[in-house]
């Protein structure tokens, strides 16, 4: 059993009542649910394993994951560099390559966005299922910067390398790589991703790839390369091991009877929800509370199914201009009857892609672990 009040429950107290006291701040800031006054929670039977930094799904209370809870992910050891010595670096086919410092990107037009962070790994295990986070990152638009080094027109694809490096064995050969992740350059120049520097309003911390990261709205996280040290303008498709050898997700399409295998690279972001809370209220009736997500399409409807019953429209929260955070959801139930039931839900986003169950050939004939967006069905006892 843990203890009713840990210490993470009093920093996130602390925290909400920070962000109470600054009434001014735009009311989308402050979107989340309250727990419903009088109301119990339930806790589900399946137990989501603690000890690492994530989101505990049952204690989701903040719209913004406080920083403590986001997850971390590296496929290298922790680059060492001094952070004040950091520089970042755009060369290859470009007119004039040029390096910039700390304080010269923060010189810069400074942009704030809020975008949920998701590896694309999430989901993959019941023990790593709240990677996932929504965060307010600012920085500076890349295109600005990608512009004012002037893109040649063959320069198709930017490449982007973090400092830590690793070796790789590639057919006979072992050789040290960085970590590295690209976008044609179509999408590179998309305004909204930003060169990011801070993290909730405080220098991005180095476990999340200060002093700069990318951050690329939309997109599984295995494209927000941090320790961002060069950017490489190149005339041919990138195929470093994060693009073309490890996240890469096989899927089987059926069609006349016949499958096909397609390996395709991470990318942007799959429709997926979450039954997050459940709680049991004053008069009797149950509420469920959650959180949807998808790429920069945003989230159109979620669905709540409870045993073999209908899907019903849970409502959605406040409606925020940013469709790259994540929404929160809640659906009330007037009756459960005694014993255990099973509830799940399902998001479409706004381009009507919907969320798949367990039992879609999507899903069923997927045999890597990457993009795991499968309905997740959570059970009760009451
Ligand atoms: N340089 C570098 N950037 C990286 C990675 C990495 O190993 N090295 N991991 C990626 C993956 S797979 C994910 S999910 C996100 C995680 O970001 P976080 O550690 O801030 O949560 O960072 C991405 N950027
Ligand atoms: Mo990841």
């Amino acid at each position: 059993m843990h203890s009713p009040i840990d210490r993470r429950d009093m920093i996130r107290g602390s925290v909400a009542l920070a962000a109470m006291a600054i009434a001014q701040r735009p009311l989308e800031l402050l979107g989340g649910p309250a727990a419903p006054e009088g109301a119990e929670q339930i806790h589900f039977r399946e137990v989501q394993p603690k000890g690492r930094a994530m989101v505990q799904w049952e204690d989701l209370k903040e719209w913004l994951t406080p920083d403590q809870d986001l997850f971390s992910v590296g496929h290298y050891p922790k680059p060492s560099f001094d952070p004040a010595q950091w520089k970042l670096s755009v060369e290859g086919l470009v007119r004039k390559p040029r390096t910039w410092n700390l304080s010269d990107l923060q010189k810069r037009p400074r942009r704030e966005t809020i975008a949920t962070l998701e590896c694309s790994g999430n989901g993959a295990s019941p023990g790593f299922m709240g990677a996932v986070g929504n965060i307010r990152w600012t920085g500076t638009p890349l295109a600005g910067v990608l512009k004012e080094c002037g893109i040649e027109s063959s320069g198709i694809e930017v490449v982007f390398f973090g400092a830590d490096e690793g070796k790789e064995k590639i057919k006979d050969n072992e050789v040290v790589q960085n970590f590295g992740r690209s976008l044609p350059q179509s999408e590179a120049l998309d305004d909204r991703i930003l060169l990011a520097y801070e993290m909730n309003g405080k220098p991005l911390p180095f476990d999340h790839g200060g002093p700069v990261r990318l951050v690329v709205p939309g997109w599984y996280g295995v494209a927000w390369v941090k320790w961002l040290t060069r950017i490489d303008v190149r005339d041919h498709r990138f195929a470093g091991r994060f693009m073309a050898r490890d996240y890469v997700t096989l899927r089987g399409e059926e069609k006349d009877g016949k499958v096909t295998w397609c390996e395709s690279t991470v990318g942007p972001l799959n429709p997926k929800s979450i039954v997050a809370r459940v709680f049991r209220m004053k008069d009797g009736s149950f509420r469920v509370e959650g959180a949807a997500w998808t790429n920069g399409s945003g989230i159109e409807s979620v669905e709540l199914k409870v045993d073999d019953g209908k899907w019903v429209s849970a409502r959605l929260d406040k409606p925020t201009r940013n469709a790259f955070a994540w929404r929160f959801w809640s659906a009330e139930i007037p009756k459960l009857s005694p014993g255990r039931h099973a509830l799940v839900s399902r998001a479409k986003d706004k381009q009507g892609r919907l969320q798949p169950s367990a039992d879609d050939p999507r899903i069923k004939l997927k045999k890597t672990y990457y993009e795991a967006n499968q309905q997740l069905v959570r059970t009760v006892e009451v």
